[in-house]
């Protein structure tokens, strides 16, 4: 623990410093010392937000399996049709904190580990990256680690400062626990302090045992006091969420349910036909793309069970409040804000008294998942009861 004695008075002092100057020391400077156990570092490389927080729930898991530091990164925000046009690195901290993580395991945010710790302890030229044989085959000389190559990649690890100087590879193991001995054997802290990698060391979608690591995922201050201004300001509880995934990517998306060699597994589909592939329910198309007929079924069956008085409309894409606002004959109000950003619309839905979700999304998926932690009440266009298939009422 030499090395954090060394380290703290420097930092003590660039913090009494900025303490000065910008009163901003508390918040990056807390308990900066070096993990002798090491850290992991990722890139959330893979879809977006839905796709990018089951694999941070993975990672979280995988950072623990190993006793590593999680240098948690920024969300990779996609704005290539609003400005600016171009990916958007978004801290961990601007929509969770990252403190409410702690209780589960070390982090780190990516942006303090490259700020007051790499240039010390992983400075340039001792810039490992790490891989998969199978992904370093694809590369050029057949021995690196596809790091920086094309988008998200390198722009995600130029927005860190970070260039890769050697690729180390690994077969034969994966990121479950069965391995964790291996990981322990092949890569001690000692030799190997930092662990980046191309991807998310997790698998999509979560497993079944990460799915609680959601109670770590908390809002931050400002998105509830934002989300709950909306909440005040637009609807009347009880108010029923749902999440139309309905735009023309997901039809395109769930064609592929057609040809009927998808399984019931497609996607975030095991939380609702369950995890188990021998026992999964069937997945069907309405469950993947509900019809007006099952969006309208649906809404008027929870919004009748939970007595509510608003409706609240996320959507990628059409809303059909005109068609659910028929309905109720303006006896409940339909609301739907189409916010600039998907959190939210995730914040809002998460605070409903009942929620309906698309069963194959990763982004309704989230929603769930939080319900879940906090006990509330949600199900699924085309199953009512999560773990159970809808009987079939003619309407
Ligand atoms: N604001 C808002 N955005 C949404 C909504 N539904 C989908 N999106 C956007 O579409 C993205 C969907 O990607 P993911 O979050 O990874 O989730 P997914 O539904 O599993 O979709 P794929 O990535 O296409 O597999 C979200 O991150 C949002 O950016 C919605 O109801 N409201
Ligand atoms: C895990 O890492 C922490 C911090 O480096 C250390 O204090 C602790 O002893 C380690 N635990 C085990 C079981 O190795």
């Amino acid at each position: 623990m030499a090395a954090n004695q060394q380290a703290f008075p420097a930092l003590t002092l660039a913090c009494l410093l900025s303490a000065l100057l910008l009163q901003t020391c508390g918040t990056f400077a807390e308990d900066l010392t070096w993990d002798e156990n090491g850290y992991v570092l990722y890139c959330p490389c893979m879809g977006r937000f839905g796709n990018q927080a089951d694999h941070f729930l993975g990672s979280l898991a995988f950072a623990k399996m190993l006793n590593r530091t999680l240098a948690v990164p920024p969300w990779i925000v996609y704005r290539h049709h609003t400005p600016p046009y171009t990916n958007v690195h978004v801290p961990y901290s601007e929509f969770f904190q990252l403190e409410a993580l702690s209780a589960y395991h070390r982090v780190v945010s990516l942006e303090a580990f490259m700020k007051e710790l790499a240039p010390k302890y992983w400075p340039s030229g001792q810039r490992n990256a790490y891989c998969f044989e199978t992904a370093a085959h694809r590369s050029a000389d057949k021995k690196s680690c596809p790091m920086k190559d094309g988008n998200p990649f390198g722009p995600f690890w130029d927005h860190v400062g970070v260039d890769f100087d050697e690729s180390v590879l690994f077969g034969g193991i994966s990121f479950s626990p069965y391995h964790q001995p291996q990981w322990i054997k092949k890569f001690p802290p000692s030799e190997h302090p930092v662990l980046a990698m191309p991807g998310a060391p997790a698998q999509f979608p979560v497993i079944e045992e990460h799915v609680g690591l959601q109670r770590y995922m908390v809002w931050s201050e400002s998105m509830v006091k934002e989300g709950e201004e909306h909440i005040t300001a637009l609807l009347t509880r009880p108010y029923v969420g749902i999440h139309l995934r309905i735009g023309i990517d997901w039809q395109n998306a769930c064609k592929m349910l057609k040809s009927g060699d998808a399984g019931p597994h497609f996607m975030a589909s095991p939380q609702c036909v369950g995890y188990n592939r021998q026992t999964a329910l069937p997945l069907t198309m309405t469950m993947c793309l509900p019809d007006l007929s099952e969006i309208r079924r649906a809404i008027k069956l929870w919004v009748k069970k939970t007595s509510a008085r608003s409706v609240y409309i996320a959507t990628d894409s059409e809303s059909h409040s005109r068609d659910i606002d028929k309905l109720f004959k303006g006896k409940v109000k339909v609301v739907s804000l189409q916010p600039d950003s998907a959190q939210i619309d995730l914040y809002i839905l998460g605070q409903a008294d009942h929620f309906i979700g698309n069963c194959v999304s990763s982004f309704s998926a989230f929603v769930k998942r939080e319900r879940d932690v906090h006990g509330r009440s949600s199900s699924f266009f085309g199953m009512d009861k999560p773990g159970k298939v809808n009987e079939r009422v003619e309407l």
